[in-house]
This record gives C-alpha cells, structure tokens and sequence, in this order.
C-alpha cells in the first residue's frame, strides 16, 4: 500500500499523501455519522477554544476529542487494517494508537496555529505520527492544512502566544523566515499521514458555506517507552491494551539561534505542558 517512492518523500519531508485510500460512499457515510454524534452527550466540550466570541462557529461545531473510548465506530477506524499497513510501511514497524479527534471546521470557524504534535504526546523515545483523513475536499479557501516541509528533522521547539483572532489554540511555534509552509491540498477520502515533529497547522476557514470535516488519529511508533498521561490507555492495532509509562509533563524544547548566518535549533530551553491535550 505504501510505494518506496511513498515511503522516500515520507522520510525527507515528514509527510505523505495516500489518495483515495477511503471510498466516497465511506467518507458520505463518516461524515453523516459525525454530524449526528455530536449530539451525543458523551461529546464533551471542546474546552481549548480560547477567546470565544458569542458568534464562533466553533461554539456549534467544537471538535471531538477521544471518541475511540466509548464510540466503536471510531474505535474500528483508529485501527483499520488499511490505515495499519500504510503506517507499518512508513515506520517499519506497527504504530500504537493513542488519540482520535474530528474536526468540523465549519465557514468562517478559526484555524489553529503552527505547531508540533509531540509537544503535547511527549512521545520518548521517538515521536508520534498522525493519520489525517479528509472528509471534505481541503483546499486553502477553506482551510486545509499546511506544513512546514523537513521540519520533521527539528525537535520539540520551545513555544510562543498565538494570534487567538485566526488559531482556536493559543500556542504556536516560531519558525525561520525561509522556511515555507505548503498547501495540503487533498479530496475526501485522502489520508495524510505526517510526522509528530513536523510542524503544521491550519489558517481559517474563508468559506461561506462549505466545512472542512476531518477524522484524525495520533499513533506511536512501537518501539517507544513513555507518553503524556491524557493519551492512555495506548493500544495496539488488535485492540489489546498495553503497558507503556508516562512521561514528565516537562520536558527541553528548542530555540531558533544564528549560527554562521544561518537559523539554527538549540536545545535552550524547557517547558511544562501544563494542558496535556492537543
Ligand atoms: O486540522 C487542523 O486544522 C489541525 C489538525 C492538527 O493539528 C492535528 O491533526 O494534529
């Protein structure tokens, strides 16, 4: 399922998009599913949307967080044999599961700023890895996702106060003036996997009338040893808990310094991740 050529651009960009991987009729029918679970009352609030005002899209349409621990129907897709393969080829070994979140991203709802993914998992040794399936067509009028290309290479960066008036979170990453984010254009169905230290994130949705819905899940590589209390219990692709400790809620992270006129990462700096939560 994954090409070498696949498995190459993984490894030097930190990313990679499997088209179609998921049929139209499995995306019309995971959308559908979402929309109506949202009413469910075991969908707590999205407590991380800072500075709400009384008419954000995201108050209607908060996203979900860790569904797979009481709904199955997320619970199978976390595990899907097909998402499996893909991510057993680009780690060499099968991933653990840890998350799943589902993003509505209705028109006009805030984006979320740039950052790295195991800022929050804290995944030691190692990283994380996020498959990001889209259920509607992502472009960049209505918000899809971009990523900081080879940011994958630099380690957990230390963090800055976000603009709450396009990111829903209030923490982003500072990166270099020549560093590029790209586009991630892709239709429903499409999955993206990507690297947990790759930087990325998402600008508004500038859309009228269209969402931008996506079903994520954050995955270990299975060889690590300790990750942030919030994402056990970890689990592997059969279902079957195992045991895996926790790490600090601290940890170094990196600062942008000019060594021979060029931006280059530090390790200067520690910070305590005192929400655990993406
Ligand atoms: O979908 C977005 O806008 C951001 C998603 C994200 O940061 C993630 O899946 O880790």
């Amino acid at each position: 399922m994954i090409s070498a050529e696949q498995k190459q651009f993984f490894d030097q960009n930190g990313y990679v998009i499997v088209p179609a991987l998921f049929s139209k009729d499995e995306t019309a029918y995971y959308r559908d599913y979402y929309m109506e679970l949202r009413n469910d009352e075991r969908c707590s609030a999205d407590r991380r949307i800072q500075q709400p005002k009384q008419k954000d899209p995201l108050l209607e349409y908060p996203r979900l967080m860790m569904m797979h621990r009481w709904d199955e129907v997320t619970l199978q897709w976390m595990l899907e044999p097909r998402l499996n393969h893909c991510m057993s080829g680009l780690l060499e070994r099968e991933p653990l599961a840890v998350q799943t979140m589902l993003y509505f991203k209705p028109p006009k709802a805030r984006g979320q700023a740039l950052h790295q993914d195991n800022y929050y998992l804290r995944v030691q040794p190692g990283t994380c890895l996020a498959a990001w399936m889209a259920l509607d067509r992502c472009d960049e009028v209505n918000g899809c996702l971009q990523v900081v290309a080879g940011s994958h290479n630099w380690p957990v960066l230390c963090t800055e106060k976000a603009n709450t008036k396009t990111s829903f979170t209030d923490v982003t990453v500072p990166i270099p003036p020549d560093a590029e984010t790209v586009p991630i254009i892709m239709q429903a169905g499409d999955v993206l996997f990507f690297n947990g230290s790759l930087v990325h994130g998402s600008l508004p949705n500038r859309s009228r009338t269209r969402f931008r819905r996506s079903l994520i899940a954050h995955y270990i590589e299975g060889s690590t040893e300790r990750v942030a209390r919030w994402y056990h219990p970890v689990m592997r692709m059969d279902g079957t808990v195992i045991d895996v400790a926790t790490s600090d809620r601290g940890g170094q992270c990196g600062v942008w310094v000019t060594e021979n006129g060029k931006p280059v990462v530090e390790l200067a700096g520690y910070e305590i991740v005192e929400k655990a939560t993406e």
